[in-house]
């Protein structure tokens, strides 16, 4: 069968995607290997509601599959509406959480014949198979479908093996989208129930990794195709010290050349020190922690099992180190933590601790969430509109001041982090950014261009957002 990946995209821009330009999805990557080892011709690509149409008359597809995270679900529903109407014989499959946790409504609002729940690693070509023998409703884990107006559930499927998967193909990516990095997902899952996270509920709780040997087997496959930096997409890479200590030491043993970045949790490093120098010298370039808030009262409604001094004391860890320090903070606590006060106190902390770069999320409810099911029992949550569910907007009511009062706590934060520092920090930060390869050119014109427009033009922040990016 022609199967046919789409990520959609909407020209908007997000935190996130503002700094890291390896913007194609990881997940069609994964989904694409064993559909090609399976004998599938595959895709790739980014679809709008302007090219959807002529991408589609291209590959001339049996199948599409649709990957989107929730602030992309509206610009996905659009997307597959477009392709309903034009190519209504073509069968469409979601996935993503999203998808998974909305799985009726996401069935029905946008019209896909199917939506994959958890990883579609052995469901989707499951569902192929089905397709190709003519079965239209089979009753396979993960794939649920709307069948006689029913929705027909399945459970969460998950790969039990990792190292049993074969590699992303990223050699599919088309080559306008190709970025100077790579990525790699060691792991999947995590241990922790953060308030706000979906990606417990996801992964059931599971913590799975590849086996060090595995990971270093596919370090080789990319740098010999001429990369030189990889991104670890694990959600934290740092969990289990003896393994990082593993890979740093066949990183040593292969001989292996290149810099990498990963996503650490506090604690790991607080009860770990040298994982600093460790991971410094062996290549790592970037560590990326959540530090949520200065204030311990919120860091406990989240359920986040880490502590303010703990944040401090990793801060000033890794002040000193060359690699660069990426902290994430989240504005709101969707509990009796939203005063005026409060904020103030996480902003000032912001603003206190030294670092490279930070980024700030208003809190956010996914679907999958504990805050989601409370706020949405509570009937707290503000708008239907997914878009706005960017971690830049507050979608839901606070319970001690306005939802436009914490939007301009989060612009607060922003200029507390960059602006208030002077000229001098924010062109070290842009310096060392830059000088660890961590943002590239494009990267940087973003940052330029967004900055400028908000405190030089003094442009509203929203309109901003909904700018074109790429
Ligand atoms: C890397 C990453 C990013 C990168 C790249 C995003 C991208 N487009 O690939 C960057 C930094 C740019 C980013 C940005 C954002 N991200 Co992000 N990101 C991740 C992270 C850490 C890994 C994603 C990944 O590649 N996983 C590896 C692949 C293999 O797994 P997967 O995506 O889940 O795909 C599997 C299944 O879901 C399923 N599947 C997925 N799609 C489909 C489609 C079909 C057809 C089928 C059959 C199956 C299927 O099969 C796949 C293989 O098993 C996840 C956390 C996580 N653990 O998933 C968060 C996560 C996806 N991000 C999240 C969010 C909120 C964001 C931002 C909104 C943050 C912000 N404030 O700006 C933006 C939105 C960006 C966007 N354009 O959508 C949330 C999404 C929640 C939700 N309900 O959608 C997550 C889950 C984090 C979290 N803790 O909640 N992100
Ligand atoms: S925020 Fe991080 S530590 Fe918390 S549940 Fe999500 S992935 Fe785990």
């Amino acid at each position: 069968m022609k199967a046919l990946l789409l990520q959609p995209h909407d020209g908007r821009i997000d935190t996130s995607a503002l700094l890291d330009t390896t913007i194609f999805s990881y997940s069609l990557l994964y989904l694409a290997s064993p559909l090609i080892e399976e004998g599938h011709e595959v895709a790739v690509d980014l679809a709008t509601v302007e090219n959807v149409k002529s991408l589609v008359s291209r590959h001339s597809p049996d199948v599409v599959g649709v990957t989107f995270t929730t602030p992309k679900y509206p610009a996905a529903r659009a997307v597959i509406r477009e392709i309903r109407e034009h190519a209504p014989d073509v069968k469409v499959v979601v996935g993503g959480h999203h998808a998974t946790f909305l799985s009726e409504e996401t069935l029905r609002e946008t019209g896909a014949d199917y939506v994959v729940r958890g990883e579609g690693e052995i469901a989707l070509p499951a569902l192929l198979r089905s397709l190709s023998s003519g079965i239209q409703y089979p009753k396979l884990d993960g794939v649920s479908y709307i069948k006689d107006g029913v929705f027909v559930d399945s459970p969460i499927t998950r790969v039990k093996d990792l190292d049993s998967l074969p590699t992303p193909a990223w050699e599919l990516i088309p080559k306008k989208y190709r970025a100077r990095k790579q990525r790699i997902l060691a792991s999947r899952g995590c241990p922790f129930k953060c308030d706000f996270c979906s990606v417990s509920a996801f992964h059931g709780g599971s913590w799975r990794t590849r086996s060090v040997g595995n990971i270093l087997d596919e370090v080789e496959v990319i740098l010999d195709n001429g990369y030189s930096m990889i991104e670890f997409i694990d959600d934290n890479f740092t969990l289990d010290y003896t393994r990082v200590a593993g890979f740093c030491k066949g990183v040593e043993e292969r001989g292996l050349d290149f810099r990498w970045g990963v996503q650490a949790r506090v604690d790991d490093i607080h009860r770990n020190p040298d994982l600093i120098p460790l991971l410094s010298e062996h290549g790592c370039y970037r560590v990326s922690v959540g530090v949520e808030s200065g204030v311990q009262d919120v860091l406990d409604s989240y359920g986040k099992e880490i502590t303010v001094e703990q944040a401090k004391n990793v801060i000033s860890l890794m002040k000193d180190s060359s690699m660069l320090g990426y902290w994430y903070f989240i504005l709101g606590s969707g509990g009796a933590y939203d005063t005026p006060e409060v904020i103030e106190k996480s902003i000032n902390f912001m603003g206190e601790c030294d670092f490279d770069v930070a980024q700030v999320s208003m809190l956010t409810p996914f679907p999958g969430t504990r805050l989601y099911d409370r706020l949405k029992n509570e009937g707290r949550l503000l708008t239907g509109d997914w878009s706005l569910y960017d971690g830049s907007h507050c979608v839901y009511t606070p319970s001690g001041m306005t939802a436009a009062q914490m939007e301009k706590y989060f612009m607060e934060a922003y200029r507390n982090l960059y602006v208030n520092k002077g000229v001098m920090e924010l062109a070290r930060k842009m310096r060392k950014a830059f000088k660890t390869g961590f943002m590239e050119h494009k990267a940087l014109m973003n940052v330029a261009g967004l900055l400028a427009r908000a405190y030089i033009l003094g442009e509203d922040w929203t309109a901003i957002y909904g700018r074109k990016s790429y």
